[in-house]
């Protein structure tokens, strides 16, 4: 049991480079991104359905950047696109609306200097990692 219970520890320790961090301090977009390198890894990069309800339940219904903005489409740390959530509708600010908010789970374009809430992506800690499994 303790040898199979140190396997999973290992695994899931591999698997989680980084978690998410809901930042409940309004910010525009180019704001937060700094924020987010300075403090924890850089905004949020949502890289599949798991990861976007995770999100979704963690912002409740508030409206929060993500680190997705259009040069043409791609994340904060230069991550492109293999997954998306728009809304319907969305993306449809034109040059206007380059930078991505998440609200209840879908994704929409807005201002980028309109200040929101934002979430980072964070490194998981030994700590952390524990404590979401084992406790
Ligand atoms: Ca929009």
């Amino acid at each position: 049991v303790i040898i199979s219970r140190r396997k999973y520890q290992y695994i899931f320790i591999l698997f989680c480079i980084y978690i998410f961090k809901f930042i409940s301090t309004p910010m525009n977009w180019t704001s937060a991104m700094e924020y987010c390198r300075k403090h924890h890894v850089d905004l949020a990069v949502v890289r599949n359905l798991p990861e976007n309800n995770q999100l979704k339940e963690m912002v409740k219904d508030e409206y929060n950047w993500i680190g997705l903005y259009r040069d043409p489409w791609k994340w904060s740390d230069g991550k492109l696109l293999s997954y998306t959530k728009w809304n319907i509708g969305e993306p449809n600010q034109g040059v206007n609306g380059p930078c991505v908010f998440l609200h209840k789970g879908h994704w929409g374009d807005y201002e980028c200097e309109s200040a929101i809430y934002f979430v980072c992506n964070k490194e998981c800690s030994e700590s952390e990692s524990h404590s979401k499994d084992f406790h």
